[in-house]
């Protein structure tokens, strides 16, 4: 990932009261991660004319000679979180192929020299920090060096601090509501956090702390996923609209919040504009997005984009279409599920806008295959480019991964709902999505390797009998030939359906077009459309937090949103209000009502997430450039804890609580086409109906 000083100073997220703890009780506080080396290199990195790598349980740098500055040379890692007035003390063990002096450096906190030796020896400085802030550095400066060398580095620790790894987080009032809008029709409730044995009294009150309404809450008691105890209050009763309104349990009151007719109008216009912004090859108009968003076209180069050597011997058009993520690859089961999203919201809520922009990817997905009916994995960045990085200024060449079937069965079936549904595409699309049968069924078992996650995502997936069962169900639906009929092999779970997992896809696609299966067919996939929502109605009610999909796995906001999808769905099967309800209670969980009290979509909401990872919507890295617009939904909870800033800080986490709002949090809080495309189709659902 990025490496370099970071400019910001973000505060702490931690409880005050634990900073006041005596430093003493505090010094066995360890702030480096993976300070032995037995886990590899990450997340140690060094600078570019200093190649490193493991050797031995050691991290041995090659130095160069001819530099000016200690820092032109170093080895280091981020992210370390520092406590302002807080002893630190930083312990290594280091030798060097010739004698040599270097400067050990505690960012804010200590800078020393260390004059190594061929033996081994080991180091010890201590300093106060000078800053709280969850971004500063450790590392060895060693420029100004007049003959290269070998500096080799292990059991690095820095210890102290009073707050405990993993924070010691408090997250604001206990009465969580959805921050942005309850709708007046529906139900409105806030999870209250409290031990209380005894249900507690609440109010409504108005913009003006007039009280509207009055209640006691529900006692609910543990709720596993968060950790917390709760209690809800039920405010469903009150049906006028307004806003600034706030719940008050005591002397504990509720984030603002707006009773409206149709609180999901704008939302679901702003999930949509997400994609707009992340359009690739194209500039990003002013008149469309303001000032603050606007930037030239990325990735011009993609017109042309050769393989990876050894992968294939030609260069193709491979523009447009949209960037992943907070990065700037451009994959295609990601992108074909997240277009497929797209046009399967047109048929259900049409809206030519949607239509436009899943063409936009389609088209993109289309050139991405190859002359032999294969389509490529993936296009992306030879390495990682720091954050921030503009589309436009990516110095990094790219290039085009092997095929895959996954990534070709991916074609197959948005290709062949593009053939159904975007008007002039038809006919292009529905050749792509044949050839791409065709070849997916010559070529089964091609799959795209888990170790290619450099500079982009690896996106493997070594099980694609889900994507063949996908892909016969749309090319069913589009031409109605028996051959497609008997490969309709899976079903509809409670796992739902991801980028990797697309199995539950078909029941979906045979209950948009009932009239084109035969009937047997129609009646099981509607039985388990309702079996599986009614467990997530179920799941959400027995939640203390209304989650359907309480997985909270990397992007747990996309089951959360998926979840809702399933059961909007079984609301317009069945017209039953239960499902209807449970569609904007998972609203209530996304916009706020949730054991971190913040809503994950950025614009909605008083404490909603803004520093979302992301390459240009970077202004928590620099200030010049903007936080993410309205709409953009960021993953949200992962037990995975993948990057440093949420191990450093998120250590032991309740599965609900694994969350920061930190742009360096890449795990739990990224942004990504195939979340939002989940968050647009809901929205467009609760806005149509
Ligand atoms: O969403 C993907 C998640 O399911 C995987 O566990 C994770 C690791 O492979 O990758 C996620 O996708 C990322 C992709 O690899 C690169 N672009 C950003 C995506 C969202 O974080």
């Amino acid at each position: 990932m990025s490496v370099g000083l970071r400019s910001t100073a973000a505060a702490l997220p931690v409880v005050l009261a634990l900073a006041l703890a005596t430093p003493a009780l505090a010094a066995g506080h360890e702030r480096v991660l993976n300070g032995t080396f037995d886990a590899g290199k990450t997340p140690w990195w060094s600078s570019g004319n200093t190649p490193s790598k493991v050797v031995d349980g050691r991290l041995c740098a090659d130095v160069p000679a001819g530099t000016v500055n200690p820092w032109s040379s170093m080895i280091g890692q981020n992210d370390i979180p520092l406590e302002a007035g807080q002893p630190y003390t930083l312990r290594f063990t280091a030798s060097a192929t010739k004698a040599v002096t270097v400067r050990a450096v505690v960012q804010s906190t200590l800078n020393k020299a260390a004059a190594l030796t061929p033996a081994p020896q080991t180091f010890e400085f201590t300093g106060s920090s000078t800053v709280s802030d969850i971004h500063q550095q450790v590392s060895l400066q060693m420029g100004g060096a007049t003959e290269p060398y070998t500096l080799c580095l292990d059991d690095v620790s820095l210890t102290g601090g009073a707050i405990p790894p993993g924070g010691g987080w408090t997250y604001g009032s206990p009465v969580r509501v959805n921050q942005h809008a309850y709708d007046v029709d529906g139900p409105k409730r806030s999870t209250v956090v409290s031990t209380s044995a005894t249900p507690l009294s609440w109010q409504l009150k108005d913009a003006a702390g007039k009280v509207v309404r009055s209640g006691r809450t529900e006692v609910r008691g543990a709720d596993a996923s968060s950790g917390d105890s709760v209690h809800i209050a039920d405010f469903s009763a009150y049906r006028k609209a307004g806003s600034g309104f706030t719940l008050a349990v005591g002397q504990d009151v509720s984030q603002p919040f707006d009773l409206a007719k149709n609180p999901y109008a704008q939302l679901s216009k702003d999930a949509l504009a997400y994609f707009y912004h992340n359009r690739s090859g194209t500039p990003i108009e002013a008149a469309r997005v303001g000032e603050k968003y606007a930037r030239p076209a990325g990735h011009l180069g993609d017109a042309s984009v050769p393989c990876l050597p050894g992968v294939c011997d030609y260069s193709l058009d491979v523009r447009g279409g949209w960037y992943d993520a907070g990065d700037h690859g451009k994959y295609v089961v990601n992108g074909a599920l997240a277009a497929w999203q797209l046009m399967d919201s047109y048929e259900q809520s049409p809206r030519p806008d949607v239509l436009d922009e899943a063409r936009w990817e389609v088209e993109f997905l289309m050139r991405m295959q190859a002359p032999d009916g294969m389509v490529h994995h993936k296009i992306h960045d030879l390495a990682w480019t720091a954050l921030p990085t503009l589309p436009h200024l990516d110095p990094q060449p790219r290039y085009l991964h092997a095929v895959s079937t996954a990534a070709t069965l991916n074609l197959a079936a948005a290709g062949a709902r593009c053939a159904r549904v975007i008007p002039g595409l038809a006919a292009q699309c529905r050749t792509a999505a044949e050839r791409a049968w065709k070849a997916a069924n010559e070529n089964p078992a091609v799959y795209a390797p888990r170790e290619d996650n450099v500079g982009g995502g690896a996106y493997d997936d070594t099980n694609v009998s889900d994507e063949f069962s996908w892909a016969a169900t749309e090319l069913y639906a589009l031409t109605g030939d028996h051959r497609y009929l008997k490969r309709i092999t899976t079903k509809l779970t409670e796992d739902g359906f991801s980028w990797k997992d697309t199995g539950a896809l078909a029941d979906l696609t045979i209950l948009r077009t009932p009239w084109r299966f035969p009937l047997d067919k129609v009646i099981l996939a509607k039985l388990r459309l309702l079996t599986v929502a009614n467990g997530y109605v179920k799941s959400l009610r027995e939640q203390g937090y209304p989650d359907p999909a309480p997985g909270y796995l990397w992007g747990s906001t996309s089951s959360t949103a998926n979840a809702a999808m399933i059961m909007a769905r079984a609301h317009d099967l069945t017209r039953h209000p239960k499902y209807r309800d449970a569609v904007l209670e998972s609203f209530d969980y996304l916009l706020g009502r949730n054991a971190v009290n913040r809503s994950f979509v950025s614009g909605y909401g008083e404490q909603a997430a803004r520093n979302q990872h992301h390459r240009h919507w970077a202004n928590q890295l620099d200030p010049k450039l903007p936080n993410p617009p309205a709409g953009a939904l960021a993953g949200g909870p992962n037990t995975g804890l993948q990057d440093p800033v949420a191990q450093q800080n998120l250590r032991g986490c309740s599965p609900a609580k694994c969350y920061i709002d930190d742009i360096g949090s890449w795990s739990t809080n990224e942004v990504a086409i195939n979340w939002n495309s989940a968050l647009a189709w809901v929205a467009a659902y609760a806005d149509s109906r």
